[in-house]
Formats: structure tokens, C-alpha cells, sequence
């Protein structure tokens, strides 16, 4: 009887996946309006039998700093982004495997998205067989998972988006393996502030009034500020397109190559 029980008690510990940590970490990876300002990483290398399936994340800025744009791509194993990804019902094919930001359509408890404070982020691991680290295309079990860029200094929050991935806001591989994710409780973004025309995204490219164009409204600024300099009054920033304190003629020649185009977004 007893060697019966030693042997359920040794099934029992066989079965029962091992204890997994995930630690999730956000930092400042640069000062400027020009980069992808922080990086959001994650760590599930402490425990080796299983890996992260898929990230389910509220990141949160506390104040009126807007999120601007997210790279999705720097970690290449997390590349399936549930919330948006779009497959042809007739042929199984994906068409577009979207974006790590999901839309609030999809799931009542998301965030807002690009543009506000607050964005939700879902990203899986796609890979077969299932059997961790080693399968054919599995993904790393640490490095960076995405950045983002935001508007101006601020506080980012992440925390677990629960109608996604739970209350821990990660899945396992293996849905049965307990794990522990430590979140950031808070990671400060500390910005060498610029005028807020410089977050328009075709303001590089000469728009200086966020209209989406370059043209005469332009023009009229560029002038109005000519061979001005921070800190004259009639210095406008918004009409300083190379956004280096002066307005000048490599102004007057970013607006000349865009003259007349319409600027969505600045290359
Ligand atoms: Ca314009
Ligand atoms: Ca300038």
C-alpha cells in the first residue's frame, strides 16, 4: 500500500507542471521624439520546462501623454496578435496579422488605443509542436517583447488585461502550469519636452498645423517666423520643421520638398 501511494504521490509530481516566473520590466530607452522611447521586456527563463503562449497587458500612462505608435516586431516569436488578425473563414489563410494593440470592439475591458493613455496589448507565440523551448519556431524565453513611443514625460502602469490572459497577464504553454508574473509597478518616462506641434506626425515633413498637408497655411508660418530663433516670440516651432531651435533655410527646403503633398505620415 505504501509503495502504491509513493507512486500516485511521484505521478502527482511528475504531472503537475513546475512553478513558472515571469518577470515583465518597462524602461526609458531613449530622450528624443526621434525613437521608440520605451521597451517593454519579459523574463520566463528562471523555470525551464515551460514558455509564455501569450501576453495580455494594459499599459497605462498617468497623465494627458498620448501613446504614439508601438513596434510590435522586435521580438520575432510573439508575432500573433489575436485581437486583430485577420483570416480568409474560406481558405484558413491569414491576411493580416494586424497589430499587438487591440481593439476595443474586440473585448469590452480594452483600452483606448494609439492617441490616448492607454493601450492594450495582446501578443501569442504560434508553434508546433508544443513542447518548450527547442519546438520548431518556438520563441525566446526572455528579451524584449515591444516598444512604444510616447508624447511627452509620464508614468507608464502595466498591468494584466484579465479578459485576455488573466490575472496574471501572461498564458502558459502548458494552461495548467501556476505561474507568478511580477509587473512593474510603475516605470518613468522622463522626456526632454518639445513643443507639442513636434509630436504631429507630418511635421517633419513641413506640416506645421497637424492638417495632414503641406501648403499655403504652411508657407505662411514658415515666413512669419523667418531667421527666428528660440527663444524670439516670433520663433514658432511649429513652423521649425528640422526641430532645431531656428527657422531658416533647411526649413524653407523640408517644406519645398513636401510642398503641396499630403503627409499622413512623415517618412
Ligand atoms: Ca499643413
Ligand atoms: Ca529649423
Amino acid at each position: 500500500m505504501k509503495k502504491i501511494v509513493l507512486a500516485l504521490v511521484a505521478l502527482m509530481f511528475v504531472a503537475a507542471p513546475a512553478w513558472a516566473d515571469v518577470d515583465i520590466t518597462c524602461e526609458q530607452v531613449g530622450d528624443t521624439n526621434e525613437v521608440l522611447n520605451v521597451l517593454v521586456s519579459f523574463d520566463a527563463s528562471s523555470e525551464e520546462p515551460s514558455l509564455v503562449r501569450a501576453f495580455g497587458l494594459n499599459i497605462q500612462l498617468d497623465n494627458d501623454a498620448t501613446i504614439l505608435e508601438v513596434d510590435d516586431t522586435i521580438n520575432a516569436g510573439y508575432y500573433i496578435f489575436p485581437g486583430t488578425i485577420q483570416i480568409d473563414a474560406s481558405t484558413g489563410e491569414v491576411t493580416s496579422y494586424g497589430t499587438a494593440v487591440g481593439e476595443v470592439s474586440d473585448s469590452p475591458d480594452t483600452l483606448p488605443g494609439l492617441g490616448s493613455n492607454g493601450i492594450t496589448i495582446e501578443m501569442a507565440s504560434l508553434y508546433a509542436p508544443p513542447g518548450g523551448i527547442g519546438s520548431p519556431n518556438s520563441p525566446d524565453s526572455s528579451g524584449p517583447l515591444l516598444s512604444f513611443k510616447v508624447s511627452k514625460s509620464c508614468t507608464v502602469t502595466i498591468t494584466a488585461n484579465v479578459a485576455r490572459a488573466g490575472s496574471q497577464g501572461v498564458v502558459m504553454e502548458d494552461p495548467d502550469q501556476a505561474v507568478g508574473v511580477n509587473l512593474p509597478s510603475t516605470c518613468d518616462v522622463v522626456i526632454d519636452e518639445g513643443p507639442i506641434c513636434w509630436t504631429y506626425v507630418g511635421q517633419p515633413c513641413g506640416d506645421s498645423d497637424d492638417s495632414g498637408s503641406v501648403n499655403f497655411a504652411d508657407l505662411v508660418k514658415l515666413k512669419a517666423s523667418w531667421l527666428k530663433s528660440d527663444p524670439d516670440p516670433a520663433y514658432n516651432p511649429c513652423a521649425d520643421f528640422t526641430q532645431d531651435g531656428g527657422v531658416n533655410f533647411a526649413d524653407l527646403v523640408v517644406l519645398k520638398k513636401y510642398w503641396l503633398q499630403d503627409v499622413p505620415t512623415c517618412p
